[in-house]
């Protein structure tokens, strides 16, 4: 006797049962290169269930988050070709309810990271206000292996943690660059990340202190499931190193009540849906 799917009142849709916390599907160690050419017609041919933004549910079970993907990005299409070719099929065996934004700094003036990934916090929420996880992911990174599950817990969450360009190794223990992950209530306890980091570094030694100055604590992924290739590629133009970085992360106590998510003033240029990714450009301003 075949048994008939139940279904929510009032609607057709059967009701799905909760996603694995271990995803079946999963593949474990992958083979990850960049040499081949990576068009995005190609990368749009081979994931047709992602919707338009980039936007993904999965068909036969309910996830228990909601996961925003924040890009930060000026001039790296060719790493972001790779990056949703790889990206998506993992996500989706990871059985997670996502959509990805690049977040596209406009102008030539200096290079502000984490300024961009407040802007990917707030506007993503204005997008889909069920969001509750956010993972903040360079676009040169993509993990090698599909067991490195790309979902929010209950302390803030260190993704890239064996990168090849560091030996597959942390550089430091308290690393926190590459690839994070924060939930929502998580990321407004810290008052989200620096907008004061122009140039490059120090803007994830800040948020690591931000994280440990309010009492939490970093949670990793076990070494040999953390590793990660990074797209190999020359400084960019407008993001060199950040001389007073140094004097910066001896200061979050301070600065971290003035400076964050509460603070961030930005304009919107652009939001364009585009098959595989919601790109938004926006203009942050320059360094004062
Ligand atoms: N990013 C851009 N465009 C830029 C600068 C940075 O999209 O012009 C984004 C991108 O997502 C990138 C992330 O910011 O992955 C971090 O910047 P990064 O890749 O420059 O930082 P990383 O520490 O490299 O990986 C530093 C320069 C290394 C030069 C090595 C020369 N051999």
């Amino acid at each position: 006797l075949a048994e008939a799917p139940s279904v929510r009142p009032g609607s057709s849709a059967p009701i799905l049962p909760p996603c694995p916390d271990s995803p079946p599907g999963l593949v474990g160690r992958l083979l990850i290169e960049f040499t081949s050419p990576m068009p995005l017609e190609r990368v749009q041919r081979e994931n047709p269930g992602v919707l338009l933004g980039g936007r993904y549910t999965p068909p036969d079970c309910t996830p228990a988050q909601t996961v925003a993907v924040i890009i930060p990005f000026r001039h790296r299409e060719h790493h972001l070709r790779y990056w949703l070719h790889y990206l998506h099929p993992i996500l989706r065996r990871q059985r997670l309810r996502y959509g990805i934004y690049v977040i596209n700094q406009h102008g030539e003036d200096t290079f502000n990271r984490a300024k961009l990934l407040n802007v990917g916090f707030l506007e993503a929420l204005k997008e889909d206000a069920s969001y509750d996880c956010f993972i903040f992911s360079d676009v040169d990174l993509v993990p090698m292996d599909d067991r490195n599950l790309y979902r929010c817990g209950d302390q803030p969450r260190h993704f890239a943690i064996a990168m090849d360009k560091f030996g597959f190794r942390l550089p430091y223990a308290g690393y926190f660059g590459g690839v994070s992950g924060l939930s929502k209530a998580q990321f407004l306890r810290i008052n989200g990340f620096p907008n004061e980091y122009w140039g490059w570094g120090g803007e994830d030694d800040d948020i690591f202190n931000r994280i440990s100055l309010t009492g939490m604590k970093i949670s990793r992924p076990d070494v040999r499931i953390g590793r990660y290739r990074m797209i190999k590629h020359d400084r960019d133009k407008h993001n060199e190193p950040n001389p007073q970085r140094f004097t910066k992360i001896q200061n979050t106590k301070l600065t971290m009540k003035r400076d964050g998510i509460a603070s961030v003033r930005y304009q919107v240029l652009e939001v364009s849906r585009q098959p595989l990714f919601t790109n938004i450009t926006v203009d942050i301003g320059r360094p004062p």
